[in-house]
C-alpha cells in the first residue's frame, strides 16, 4: 500500500476549506480535513511544501508510525498549524485503511457504542423574541440541543449572535452564526464583560421558563472572562441546568480552571483551540473540566484525539467535538465516526453546512433524531467533487478581532 501522491485542495464553497487527498499506488484515495479558520494557507503550504514530499513511497497502512514520524520528526512540536496538517494526513490514512478493509471507519475504531451522536446547533437572537424564534426553528429542524447566545445591551455586535433575523450564510436564510468574514482585514467587535455578566443569567432564566426543563442548553463565553468572572457566571447559571458552559477563560493557563471549579457546579467544556493532549493534561487529571472540545481536525487526527479521549475517560470527562462550519464535512465525518465508537461520547457540535459545501463534499453522514450517523459505506463516507471544488477559489477571510469599549485589544 505505497502512497503514490498527496495533493492539497483549497476550495471555498461558501467558506474556505483545505483538504488533503492521499492516493495509493493501486488507486485508493483518502481525504483529510486541514482547515484552520482564517489561517488556511499556512496549513496548505505546510502540507504541500513540507509534508507531501515525505509521504510519497511510505506504506499507507502505517498510520501510527506516520503520525510519530511527522510529530517527532519535525523537531518543532505542537501548534495549530502543525497539528492540523498532521490531522489531515492521519484522517486521510484512516479513510484509506477503512476503504481497503471495506468497512465504515467507526468499525475499525471498535464499532458503534450508540445509535447516533447527539448534536447541538447554534441559536441566537438580538432580543428574546428573536432568540425564541431561533430556538424554535432549531427544534423544528430536528435539534434536541441548542447553544444559546444573546446580544448584550449597549454592545453593537457580540460573538455568536446573527446580525439579522435571517442572516444570509451561503445563500440560505438562516439564524445561526458565521464569524469569519471575507474581507481584506478582520472585522472589529467590541466587548464589555460587566454588561455581559449582568445580562446573560436573565436570558437563560427566560429561555428555561419559555422552553421548560427538558431542552438541552449550552453557552459559549468564548475565552473572555477572568477566572473569578467565570466562577461568578458559572454560579449564576446553576439554576438553569446548562449542559455546559464553554471556554470561560482563555485556558492557556490550565491552573485558572481550579479557581473556577471550586466555585461552580455548572459543567465546563474547553479546548476548541487546543491541539494536543498536553493542553489538557492538568485539566483532565484534576477533573477541572467535563468536556473536551477538540475535533479530529485540530488535534492531530483520529489517532491523537482517540488517545486524548481515552485519557479523559479515566476521569469521567467526555467528548464535545467542535463542529462549526469551519470544520469541513471531511472533519465532521471523522469526528462522527470517532464519536460513535468511543464510550465517553458527550455531544457533537453541528451547524448545518451551506448548500454549496454539501454539493462539493457530498458527505454520507445523516442528521436524524437530533443526532448524526456517519453512514455505512467503507471509509469516512465523503465524496469530494474536485471539478466543482475548483469552481470556488480561495477568498481571503478573517475571524473578527475584539476590543474593550476603551479600545484595549481583548480575547475574541
Ligand atoms: O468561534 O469555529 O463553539 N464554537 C465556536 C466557533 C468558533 C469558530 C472559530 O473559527 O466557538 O464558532
Ligand atoms: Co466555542
Amino acid at each position: 500500500m505505497r502512497i503514490d501522491r498527496a495533493d492539497v485542495i483549497v476550495t471555498s464553497p461558501g467558506r474556505n476549506f483545505v483538504t488533503l487527498r492521499i492516493t495509493t499506488a493501486d488507486g485508493v484515495v483518502g481525504y483529510g480535513d486541514g482547515t484552520l479558520n482564517g489561517r488556511e494557507l499556512a496549513v496548505a503550504a505546510y502540507l504541500r511544501d513540507h509534508v507531501a514530499p515525505l509521504l510519497v513511497g511510505r506504506d499507507a497502512h502505517r498510520i501510527e508510525d506516520t503520525w510519530q514520524y511527522l510529530y517527532r520528526g519535525a523537531y518543532w512540536r505542537r501548534g495549530p498549524v502543525t497539528m492540523t496538517a498532521i490531522a489531515a494526513v492521519d484522517t486521510a490514512l484512516w479513510d484509506i485503511k477503512a476503504k481497503v478493509a471495506g468497512l465504515p471507519l467507526y468499525q475499525l475504531l471498535g464499532g458503534a457504542s450508540r445509535e447516533n451522536c447527539l448534536v447541538y446547533g447554534h441559536a441566537s437572537g438580538r432580543d428574546l423574541p428573536e432568540l425564541y424564534d431561533s430556538i424554535r426553528q432549531h427544534l423544528e429542524s430536528g435539534f434536541r440541543a441548542v447553544r444559546v447566545q444573546t446580544a448584550v445591551p449597549g454592545l453593537e455586535s457580540v460573538y455568536g449572535v446573527a446580525s439579522s433575523a435571517a442572516a444570509s450564510v451561503g445563500g440560505d436564510a438562516r439564524y445561526d452564526y458565521e464569524p469569519a468574514r471575507r474581507s481584506a482585514r478582520p472585522a472589529e467587535e467590541s466587548w464589555d464583560t460587566r454588561a455581559y455578566l449582568r445580562h446573560v443569567p436573565g436570558v437563560f432564566e427566560a429561555v428555561r421558563h419559555e422552553f421548560g426543563p427538558e431542552l438541552v442548553l449550552l453557552h459559549d463565553a468564548h475565552h473572555r472572562l477572568t477566572p473569578v468572572q467565570a466562577a461568578r457566571l458559572g454560579k449564576a447559571l446553576e439554576p438553569y441546568d446548562l449542559f455546559w458552559l464553554e471556554d470561560v477563560t482563555p485556558a492557556e493557563n490550565q491552573e485558572a480552571l481550579r479557581l473556577v471549579r471550586q466555585h461552580t457546579t455548572t459543567p465546563l467544556a474547553i479546548g476548541e483551540v487546543f491541539n494536543t493532549v498536553w493542553d489538557y493534561q492538568a485539566l483532565i487529571r484534576e477533573q477541572l473540566i467535563d468536556y473536551v472540545r477538540s475535533p479530529v481536525t485540530h488535534a492531530g487526527g483520529v489517532t491523537a484525539l482517540r488517545k486524548i479521549l481515552d485519557y479523559a475517560a479515566m476521569y469521567q470527562v467526555k467528548s464535545g467535538m467542535h463542529g462549526p462550519t469551519d470544520v469541513s464535512p471531511v472533519g465532521i465525518a471523522a469526528s462522527v465516526h470517532l464519536g460513535l465508537a468511543v464510550h465517553n461520547f458527550g455531544i457533537q457540535e453541528y451547524m448545518l453546512p451551506a448548500p454549496q459545501t454539501l454539493e462539493v463534499f457530498n458527505p454520507t453522514f445523516e442528521f436524524a433524531d437530533g443526532g448524526l450517523r456517519p453512514g455505512e459505506e467503507p471509509g469516512l463516507g465523503v465524496h469530494l467533487d474536485e471539478a466543482l471544488a475548483a469552481e470556488f477559489p480561495y477568498e481571503r477571510a478573517y475571524l473578527p478581532t475584539n476590543r474593550l469599549v476603551d479600545g484595549t485589544v481583548h480575547d475574541w
